[in-house]
């Protein structure tokens, strides 16, 4: 790293700014498109208790251990592990939990950005009020949109277009920024449709199907979706919180922000959760409807409510927010990246990543129409790459942070960083050295189909 580049390292205007941008980064559209169809699809509250009790088992500690690894290391994600590698004289092989993170955020940025490019259509679609049709009618829409390279290319770019805008301006006059508008107001919109459901939809039937505890309906496919989930929700192992960590001020408690993000992120996929189901059941419709559900099921709800123009717009420009938040988070590690070997400017590397992920993001586009017969693996390329991040990289990147912070780096650094009551850190350092790598192989062993 170039001494200039050291000491040039731009840093959050505080505590409150950190929070924002990593709830940002966290609450997306794994949280309000992809949260309400698992649980819908995996029995409802039973998905919801096991997603919750991996989100503060597995979840938070990672996400502690990877903001310290960012603030000790105050590099990129591979820069950071050469410092904290050298600092424990272990090897720079560690190097690769950047690497990973990095490669990782960018293949999944490049099927993030299509599908925010299909909620980007649907706002368009929301802005002018979708039609009274019968049910089949907006199934129909959606395939039509699937089928057009066309409109999946343009909403795609145009997404790809605004994430890049926001990482141009910097870290805090861009990210930072962009957050302290986006995510009070995702926050605001949120309350407001939750309120909406209590009064125009059916709230009670949504909390008794989310918060219904039903032990009996757990089994293991639940438990396996619900801890993959808990990464893909809270940004682990993709670089973006060991990035985000590396401008955090030294005085900001790691466990306590830690703690609050992650109960900020869960906080609003149960918001979403209640929001949603309400008007699902209001309407007669089916919970389990897979990925379709907020873009089959919802539109169908809004041209039929009273005053569903409005709320569907409100909707729609909530999981753009959301998405948008999420999706510059898994440039800038990419960008710190650049910037840090190869002493590129902010505006070079924001260029050159986003044309990279933008081409892929085309590929992913055509695999859904004109390269439909191109199979990976017997994957076509939107779930080829989907598995090979959310289920493989993503936690081996968090299988290794583990333990890197847990039995690589000395103790005495680690509680430094982390500094918090001595049983509460014995606490969280044992979970983080056993629990942690112990639940990360049994997923592992279940995607390779040895168990499961
Ligand atoms: N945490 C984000 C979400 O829940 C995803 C991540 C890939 C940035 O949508």
């Amino acid at each position: 790293m170039s001494e200039q580049a050291q000491t040039a390292r731009a840093h959050w205007s505080g505590r409150w700014a950190f929070f924002l941008v990593t709830v940002g980064s966290a609450v997306g559209l794994g949280n309000i498109w992809k949260f309400p169809y698992m649980t819908g699809s995996n029995g409802g509250s039973a998905f919801v208790l096991v997603y919750l009790c991996c989100i503060l088992g597995i979840g938070v500690p990672l996400l502690m251990a990877e903001s310290m690894l960012g603030r000790r290391g105050q590099g990129s994600p591979v820069g950071s592990m050469r410092v904290l590698a050298d600092e424990a004289g272990a090897t720079r092989l560690w190097q690769v939990i950047g690497y990973i993170g990095i490669v990782g955020a960018f293949l999944i940025l490049s099927f993030y950005s299509v599908v925010a490019g299909w909620v980007l259509d649907y706002t368009w679609q929301a802005a002018e009020g979708f039609k009274a049709l019968p049910k089949e009618a907006f199934a129909e829409a959606f395939g039509a949109l699937l089928a057009s390279p066309g409109r999946l290319i343009f909403w795609h770019t145009v997404f790809m277009a605004m994430s890049a805008l926001v990482v141009l301006g910097g870290v805090t006059g861009g990210i930072e920024r962009a957050n302290k508008i986006m995510m009070p107001a995702l926050f605001g919109i949120l309350v407001f449709l939750v309120g909406y459901g209590a009064v125009a939809a059916d709230l009670p039937a949504a909390w008794r199907f989310l918060f219904h505890f039903d032990p009996s309906a757990i089994n293991r496919s639940v438990l396996f979706a619900a801890m993959g989930h808990a990464f893909f929700t809270l940004s682990l192992g993709m670089g973006a919180i060991i990035t985000y960590g590396s401008y955090l001020e030294r005085d900001v408690s790691i466990p306590r922000t830690g703690l609050a993000i992650a109960g900020a992120d869960t906080l609003v996929a149960l918001l979403a959760g209640l929001a949603i189901f309400s008007i699902v059941f209001a309407q007669g419709l089916e919970p389990a409807a897979g990925p379709g559900l907020i873009l089959q099921t919802l539109p169908l709800a809004f041209s039929q409510m009273p005053g569903g123009h409005a709320v569907g717009l409100l909707f729609f420009v909530l999981v753009v927010f959301a998405a948008w938040t999420s999706a510059i988070s898994l440039l800038e590690p990419g960008v710190s990246l650049l910037n840090e070997r190869f002493d590129m400017g902010r505006k070079q590397a924001v260029v050159v990543l986003c044309s990279g992920v933008w081409l892929l993001g085309i590929a992913v586009a055509l695999s859904f129409n004109d390269w439909s017969g191109f199979t990976l693996f017997g994957l076509g390329l939107f779930d080829f790459l989907d598995t090979l991040t959310t289920k493989i990289m993503m936690p081996l990147a968090g299988l290794l942070i583990a333990l890197f912070a847990g039995w690589t780096m000395k103790r005495a650094h680690v509680f430094d960083e982390i500094r918090m009551g001595s049983r509460v850190f014995v606490l969280w350092y044992n979970v983080v050295r056993y629990l942690s790598p112990v639940a990360i192989v049994i997923i592992f062993l279940n995607v390779v189909g040895v168990i499961g």
